[in-house]
């Protein structure tokens, strides 16, 4: 994996004729895998560098330190937004790359690239929490230096496979089936330190909800809404009364006619808050967390009284922000690959169902009759 990695970031350092690079951490949502592998990839193009965590108000000290354990090393830590230690960091940012020299920031998505570089050289630069708000690379002048900005996801384009798997070293096609099966396995157990509570917490607050005659009602664009479908697929099965309304077959809904089903339509997530009451549960779905329609709908849900569960990758998005509670997977080490996100995904909306199921005392037999296929007399054709 490294080999590739390596070349989907060193592509881009060539390009851009980097000759130091500043990594910043998020340290609301870190994301140590990915971390990694941006490290490796300085580590091998050799370039001087300078790690800073950021966000510093969003966390407490012991998180700061279990950060320093999992990446193996202590860095500064700051906070762009209140200003604190920002001094220090700038101070040492001058020290470490002389004038002269070309300073790539890098880190995730929402780690303050763009608020950075906003800061050092007093720019008015479009900052925002919506991944991907920053899309290419933009060089900026800053005391003789020049800081160059770019995406959280660097991809090297020249790869014909740029999302998936990394079949790297695989020679056949059963070693590329056994490579994607362990790399979706992976994803799902890594996901299991950073669910846990959210996940906990939810199936009580679910709980809570069903016991008190709510319904669940689930939503997500794209792959997330075939995790949303079998999410109320699978409560369906168990007894729970559970709708589940998508982008995907929006042009049959009422919603249509007036307001538009794309991924970035209000008109849609007034819909779907429409269908929930107060006593309901809103499960939001979204990889990224940044899909319009789906952020907005937990936002207005939240708003209205009901309980909102996200599940998805990224705790520091605007569904992450919106929800009460996130259930948060860790399957992605990098890049826009979403199968493992997915598969993660589904593999918590499973747990998630039948561990509620089993806390509400559903049986083999009760599910079974929710499932039984039945066939209902109807008129004959022709008679009126
Ligand atoms: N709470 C908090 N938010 C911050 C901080 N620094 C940046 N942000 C916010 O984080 C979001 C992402 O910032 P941006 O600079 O666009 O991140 P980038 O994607 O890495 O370029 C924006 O909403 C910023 O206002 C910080 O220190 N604390
Ligand atoms: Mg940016």
């Amino acid at each position: 994996m490294s080999t590739r990695v390596t070349k989907k970031l060193v592509t881009p350092f060539e390009v851009c004729g980097a000759t130091g690079a500043i990594l910043l951490v998020n340290l609301y949502d870190p994301q140590i895998a990915t971390l990694e592998l941006f490290l490796e990839a300085v580590h091998r193009a050799g370039l001087p560098f300078l790690m800073v965590g950021n966000k510093l108000d969003l966390v407490d000290r012991a998180v700061v330190q279990s950060i320093y354990r999992e990446l193996g090393q202590d860095f500064p830590v700051m906070s762009l937004l209140t200003g604190e230690n920002v001094p220090n960091v700038v101070a040492e940012i001058e020290r470490r790359f002389p004038e002269g020299a070309r300073v790539v920031v890098l880190g995730i998505f929402n780690s303050g690239k763009t608020s950075l570089i906003a800061r050092l050289t007093g720019k008015d630069l479009r900052i925002g929490d919506i991944p991907g708000t920053t899309l290419e690379f933009e060089e900026h002048e800053w005391k003789g230096r020049v800081l160059i900005d770019t995406v959280g996801q660097v991809i090297d384009v020249n790869r014909p496979f740029m999302v998936g798997y990394d079949f790297t070293g695989c020679n056949t096609p059963g070693e590329m089936l056994e490579r994607a099966l362990r790399l979706e396995a992976e994803g799902i157990l890594s996901s299991l330190v950073t669910a846990k509570t959210g996940f906990l917490r939810a199936l009580e607050l679910i709980k809570e909800r069903l016991d008190q005659g709510g319904k669940i009602v689930t939503t997500g664009a794209g792959a997330s809404a075939l995790v949303a479908e079998e999410i109320a697929g699978q409560c369906y099965e168990t007894g729970v009364p559970c709708l589940c309304i998508t982008n995907n077959m929006a042009q049959a809904l009422p919603v249509s006619f007036a307001k538009g089903t794309g991924e970035e339509e209000g008109g849609l997530a007034r819909f779907i808050v429409q269908q929930v009451s107060e006593k309901d549960v809103l499960i939001g779905v979204s990889a990224s967390g940044g899909t319009g329609f789906v952020y907005e709908a937990v936002r207005l849900a939240r708003e209205k009284g009901a309980l909102t569960v996200a599940i998805t990758e990224n705790l520091d998005s605007p569904l992450g922000k919106y929800a009460h509670v996130v259930i948060k997977s860790n399957a992605k080490p990098e890049g826009p690959s979403s199968t493992r996100v997915q598969t993660a995904h589904l593999a918590i909306g499973h747990a998630l169902v039948c561990i509620l199921a089993a806390l509400r005392g559903v049986s083999a037999e009760d599910s079974i009759r929710c499932m039984l296929p039945e066939k209902i007399a109807t008129k004959k054709m022709g008679i009126k």
